[in-house]
């Protein structure tokens, strides 16, 4: 699909920085994404970002750095095309030019207050709903010389209606460059029916986020296609960059075609990467196990719910159905 985003939508309409939740609310419904300015305000975003700048140096320093963003680094690509794991590809000495920074909410209690931010999660309730958890929780910094990152959605793994009399790739054989996609269907046309948001996407602006310095490419209305990018179908379509101060955050719906955007200036782009998903779905990074002693003594309650210690409706639990968060200790063992 090769549709100018000019032809489907009036660029003066497209969402721009606001604070008012019914504005942000309804460029999430209409484009898939808005820009919710003050998402996280000073003096937190300050203190965050000096937290995630000398967590990143001392990555780097200690060769800890995950490194993508040069032109055989796209995100995704873990393997070859033998299928072999590709270890060490993704460092600035293999091409990596921009730095990732994995796992935030065990790397400083700062990331919790982020996570307490209400307007933030009154917006991620509104494309998930109810009930949601922390699927993802990083920081990408884009650096000058990086590429483009291919376009994706954050939610490639969720199943998508099919019709009865087609058989669907089953949801076991779906990864990150294969999709389910009924044949019968042309690029350009939106199935009758399509899968609902499954995850959001909070991308927090710790410095100004601009064309010039990466700021994330979108393409506005690509929540209700229907299928994913492709990048033989897709290579040409029209992107916008989503721009605004720092504090803002750019929040989508999870199934928007998105990137982060190449950094053809000369300084970096800050930017925090906090993924939300439905409750029934299996988050990128596991909390549970990977959360520190300290960082679970420091959550609150409703951080560690977020951080999947919730039980929903008896999923996730480790014994008794009917208790709200799960101890942090073994399951009851053998008896008797
Ligand atoms: O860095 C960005 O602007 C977006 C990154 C992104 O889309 C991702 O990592 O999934």
């Amino acid at each position: 699909m090769t549709v100018a985003i000019t032809k489907s939508v009036d660029r003066r309409d497209l969402p721009r920085p606001t604070t008012d939740l019914d504005r942000a609310r309804a460029d999430i419904d209409r484009f898939g994404y808005c820009l919710l300015q003050d998402a996280v305000p000073e003096p937190l975003l300050g203190r965050v970002r000096a937290r995630t700048q000398a967590q990143a140096d001392a990555e780097k320093q200690l060769d800890h750095a995950f490194e993508d963003g040069g032109a055989d680094q796209q995100w995704g690509a873990f393997r070859d095309a033998q299928g072999r794991i590709r270890a060490d590809a993704f460092k600035a000495r293999n091409g990596g030019v921009n730095q990732r920074v994995w796992m935030l909410a065990n790397k400083g209690a700062v990331y919790h207050e982020v996570l307490e931010r209400e307007p933030v999660l009154d917006l991620v309730g509104h494309v998930l709903g109810d009930a949601f958890q922390l699927s993802a929780f990083n920081a990408n910094i884009a650096r000058p010389g990086s590429v483009p990152m291919n376009l994706h959605t954050d939610q490639w793994w969720a199943p998508i209606p099919h019709r009865p009399d087609r058989r669907p790739l089953p949801i076991g054989s779906t990864n990150r460059t294969t999709f389910d996609r009924d044949p019968n269907l042309a690029p350009d046309d939106v199935p009758p029916m399509i899968a609902p948001a499954a995850c959001a996407q909070v991308i927090v602006m710790l410095n100004d986020f601009t064309e010039t310095n990466g700021g994330t490419r979108i393409v506005p209305g690509s929540h209700l296609w229907g299928r994913h990018p492709d990048p033989e179908l897709d290579g040409d379509i029209e992107t916008i960059a989503a721009e605004g101060p720092a504090g803002t955050a750019v929040i989508t719906d999870g199934r928007i075609w998105h990137g982060t955007g190449a950094n053809s200036g000369n300084t970096d782009r800050w930017g925090l990467l906090v993924t939300f998903c439905g409750p029934q779905f299996r988050p990128q990074e596991n909390y549970t196990v990977g959360l520190s002693d300290a960082m679970y003594e420091a959550a609150s309650d409703r951080v560690r719910a977020l951080l999947g210690f919730g039980v929903w409706w008896a999923y996730g639990r480790t014994g008794d159905p009917t208790v709200e968060q799960i101890a942090r200790r073994p399951a009851l063992g053998e008896l008797g």
